[in-house]
């Protein structure tokens, strides 16, 4: 195992608290992040409100780290008339663009009276918005769409907590609104390791010759709480179902203060990320201590090579010793 930084923090963190919002909110975080056509960075926060339910708030920027500007009111609060699975808000969005449909898609945690499903909006501007409504059973979340379609279906990966955990599967749909063919791809370790507990999608995947990178969170249970951090593997370019290699330490964790303290301690939690136009360097937006947003930086052609020297390569999904 190397002591190697992987990701360094922005000197201005915590880029965006709630006291910058224009309303009154309790916490802003989990952010999703696209860059726009114009070069703008978006990030769709998650806020919440001081009722304890959470809604949906753009902020763009013209360099990703400052002169963030929201909206005055909520961008995509929860529509609960005509979306019943939104009774206790909407959660952790994820965004992908798809070039297919010339739209993004922008995949989020409805909060149900029966448990959070997975849940599916499209829009072009993050004025306007098109739901496609929930496309899981409770509980489910930490979900992500594949840019592109795989053998003519589209892929979407997501966390379903089972009575056997919680673990990372992908399934398959025609028409984005029937899902099937679900296949278990990524699960949590066992005993002491750091992703034993409970693990989850964090980002969108990461397109690259070697295949898909995925930034993953990973839970320990600690007898003052759970500690969440960020882990990385490999995904087959043709096949996303097959893991090619997973790291065995976690690359980002919990230490400055703003991640150490907050309304729940000791978590990262990443669900978001812009390539700068060289092509390699990675901006990752992310939650801190569910309180508010900071920025790390990292290289994909590091990360590639840190999961080269530091991964282990996996077979079929067998248990994990
Ligand atoms: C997860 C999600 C995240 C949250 C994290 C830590 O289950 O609900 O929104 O950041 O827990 O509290």
């Amino acid at each position: 195992m190397e002591n190697e930084e992987l990701f360094n923090r922005c000197d201005s963190n915590p880029i965006i608290s709630a006291k910058v919002l224009p309303y009154r909110a309790n916490v802003v975080f989990n952010p999703a992040a696209t860059i726009l056509q114009d070069g703008t960075t978006l990030l769709l926060c998650r806020v919440e409100d001081q009722s304890g339910f959470s809604h949906l708030t753009a902020a763009r920027s013209l360099n990703g780290i400052d002169g963030w500007e929201f909206d005055p009111v909520p961008t995509f609060p929860p529509d609960v008339k005509n979306h019943p699975e939104e009774l206790w808000g909407v959660e952790d969005p994820r965004i992908t663009f798809i070039p297919e449909l010339k739209k993004y898609m922008i995949i989020y945690t409805a909060y149900s009276y029966q448990g959070p499903v997975v849940a599916l909006a499209t829009t072009e501007d993050f004025r306007s918005f098109e739901r496609l409504g929930s496309v899981t059973l409770p509980d489910n979340k930490d979900a992500v769409i594949l840019p592109c379609r795989f053998k003519n279906m589209w892929a979407m990966i997501h966390r379903p907590t089972t009575y056997f955990g919680n673990h990372i599967w992908m399934s398959f749909s025609p028409d984005l609104i029937h899902w099937g063919k679900h296949t278990l791809i990524f699960e949590s370790r066992n005993g002491g390791w750091w992703d034993a507990a409970r693990i989850g999608l964090g980002c969108p995947l990461i397109e690259t010759p070697q295949g898909w990178i995925m930034i993953y969170h990973g839970v320990r249970q600690t007898a003052s709480g759970s500690i969440y951090r960020l882990g990385l593997a490999l995904f087959d370019h043709e096949d996303p179902t097959r893991c090619i290699t997973r790291g065995n330490s976690w690359v980002f964790g919990p230490k400055a203060d703003y991640e150490r303290h907050g309304d729940v301690p000791n978590v990262v939690f990443a669900c978001g990320y812009t390539i700068a136009p060289d092509g390699d360097t990675l901006n990752l937006y992310y939650g801190a201590a569910d309180t508010c947003i900071a920025l790390a930086t990292g290289s994909i052609k590091a990360i590639l090579s840190w999961l080269e020297r530091n991964g282990t390569p996996q077979g079929i999904i067998k248990p994990i010793g």
